[in-house]
């Protein structure tokens, strides 16, 4: 028998663990809907502000040979389109809709998730605390008091289960301060890890430049650059957190990533740099790579062996 990727959780059941990662392919309706039509097992907007956005200059996204670089600058088309996109949205479809907002500053965020909640729809907010790419605009996951405070209020403002996406940490201090916070709050119901590896700097060498415009050629990194960093953010945080569900993210670009993803304990994964490479087919084909892989180790479903990595 094929193995079962269906995965359930928030209440809902999801097909298949893989969606994309918010920033890829979800800007515009018909790029939404094109997830949507596709094997993906949910769907993420783009990270919206209260406003619509340009973002930064082009270019402003380059691919390398391990990954990609970006400083897209949240360029969106405002939260109300994505709002709308909820109100029409087909929840009964089996495709759970996540909302990402990453509002400029606390009070556009608490704006914007009032205004979610008055709506009462089925959707959920991922709160992208890690957009590192806006100028002059620190990213709030790595001021923990800071954060600690924006998700009192925005535990006030939205009363139903939200998320937060989180940037990558590399200190074992870090992991723990991070999660007693997050642990504080029980509406909080998931984390995605991680955004992209923030600030770093690709060169190609023939031109002896950069290789995208804005912030003199600093962005955020993706692909196999993330992949170890990723799974450490997964396997520490849902170690940390065993109230919470952790939403993997980075590196995915075959069955295996997405395994291990699942293996560091991840209840769903997304895909971003590879999605955007690819486009929406890459779903189907991480999926039939997982199912393989899967039938190769003898798993018929991925509750047989998620967060069950062996340590040495
Ligand atoms: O739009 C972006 O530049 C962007 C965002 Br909001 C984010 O959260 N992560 C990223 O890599 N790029």
């Amino acid at each position: 028998m094929s193995p079962d990727l269906s995965v359930t959780w928030l209440g809902q059941t999801m097909q298949s663990p893989l969606y994309n990662a918010s920033g890829v392919m979800c800007r515009s309706e018909d790029e939404l809907d094109a997830v949507r039509g596709s094997a993906a097992g949910a769907v993420i907007t783009k990270s919206c502000t209260r406003l619509p956005r340009e973002g930064n200059p082009e270019p402003r996204y380059a691919s390398t040979s391990l990954g990609s670089i970006n400083s897209m600058g949240l360029p969106n088309a405002g939260f109300r389109y994505y709002l709308d996109y909820a109100r029409r949205y087909d929840y009964a479809g089996g495709k759970p809709l996540f909302v990402s907002v990453a509002g400029l500053c606390l009070d556009d965020n608490l704006t914007m998730l009032r205004v979610l909640a008055e709506a009462v729809l089925p959707c959920f907010p991922e709160v992208n605390l890690s957009c590192p790419n806006v100028p002059g605009k620190p990213q709030l996951g790595y001021d923990i008091a800071g954060m600690a405070e924006a998700l009192e209020a925005i535990s006030e403002a939205y009363p139903r289960p939200f998320g937060v996406k989180l940037p990558p940490y590399f200190d074992p201090v870090h992991f723990a301060e991070v999660a007693a916070v997050l642990n504080r709050f029980e509406r909080l119901a998931f984390v995605t890890c991680i955004n992209s590896i923030g600030n770093g700097l690709v060169i190609d060498v023939d031109a002896e430049a950069v290789v995208i415009k804005p912030k003199a050629g600093l962005g955020g990194l993706g692909g196999d650059y993330v992949l170890p960093t990723a799974l450490a953010n997964v396997r520490e945080f849902a170690r940390l957190m065993p109230a919470k569900q952790v939403v993997g993210c980075g590196g995915v670009k075959s069955g295996r990533e997405a395994f291990m993803h699942i293996l560091a304990g991840a209840r769903a994964v997304q895909v971003g740099t590879c999605l955007y490479e690819e486009g929406v087919g890459a779903f189907a084909r991480i999926e039939a790579e997982l199912r393989a892989l899967m039938q190769e180790k003898g798993y018929a479903s991925l509750d047989e062996f998620r967060g069950k990595l062996k340590t040495l």
